[in-house]
């Protein structure tokens, strides 16, 4: 069975998501970020020694990183339906969106978020992280203009992957200025497996308790 190291207000929910989709059997450990610091405990470093979330084992497998993680669990449980058939066009542009939801779109989002942290708003990385943001969001709003999913009628674990940041930016300032981007986020939302990965990250939550 697969166990999902999970960190509360993490992007360890989309994996619970991703669970979801697949319909198979796991169970979680659950860490809660000091109120604080919002750092992971330490005894997440037991499974993953940077003590970062998610992590999942399978088998005696420990995986790491969240696209790794959907990759693995795509491949194993799932490439029927939640990824385009390998060696495909399809598969390739899929891997594409893989790669740019920890690749190249968190980083805007981390770095306006580390910068509200600090209160240094005026450094050079406010304005550089807002216009990658910006594109980030541009990019993917032009992608979803005649797309229902980032692939096309196909829902794929990419779907999920990147959902993070596009859902922190709807919570944070909303989506209006994106409406395809903003329609396709109601959307996914909406589905069964994500609205549970929503109550159980809640349920395990202490912060929300
Ligand atoms: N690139 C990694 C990032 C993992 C990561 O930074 N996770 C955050 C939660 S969103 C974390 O565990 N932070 C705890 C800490 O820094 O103490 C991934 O995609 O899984």
């Amino acid at each position: 069975m697969v166990t999902l190291h999970h960190l509360n207000q993490s992007r360890s929910k989309r994996i619970i998501w991703m669970l979801e989709e697949l319909g198979i059997e796991y169970q979680l450990v659950t860490y809660q970020r000091d109120p604080v610091t919002r750092r992971a405990p330490e005894a997440l470093r037991a499974i993953n020694p940077l003590g970062r979330s998610p992590v999942i084992e399978d088998d005696g497998l420990v995986i790491c990183e969240s696209g790794a993680i959907i990759d693995y669990l795509v491949s194993r449980y799932g490439a029927d339906t939640l990824a385009p058939p390998a060696q495909t066009p399809a598969h390739a542009r899929y891997v594409q969106w893989l790669h740019f939801a920890e690749g190249t779109a968190a980083f805007p989002l981390i770095a306006l978020y580390l910068l509200s942290a600090d209160n240094s708003q005026k450094c050079f990385l406010g304005g550089f992280a807002r216009e990658q943001m910006t594109d980030v969001l541009t990019l993917a709003n032009n992608e979803l203009a005649d797309k229902t999913y980032l692939l096309g009628d196909q829902f794929t674990g990419a779907d999920v992957l990147n959902s993070f940041v596009f859902e922190k930016i709807s919570e944070t300032r909303g989506l209006s200025e994106y409406p395809h981007l903003e329609s396709y986020m109601q959307r996914i939302l909406a589905r069964p497996a994500a609205q549970k990965a929503d109550a159980l990250e809640r349920e395990h939550d202490q912060d929300l308790s």
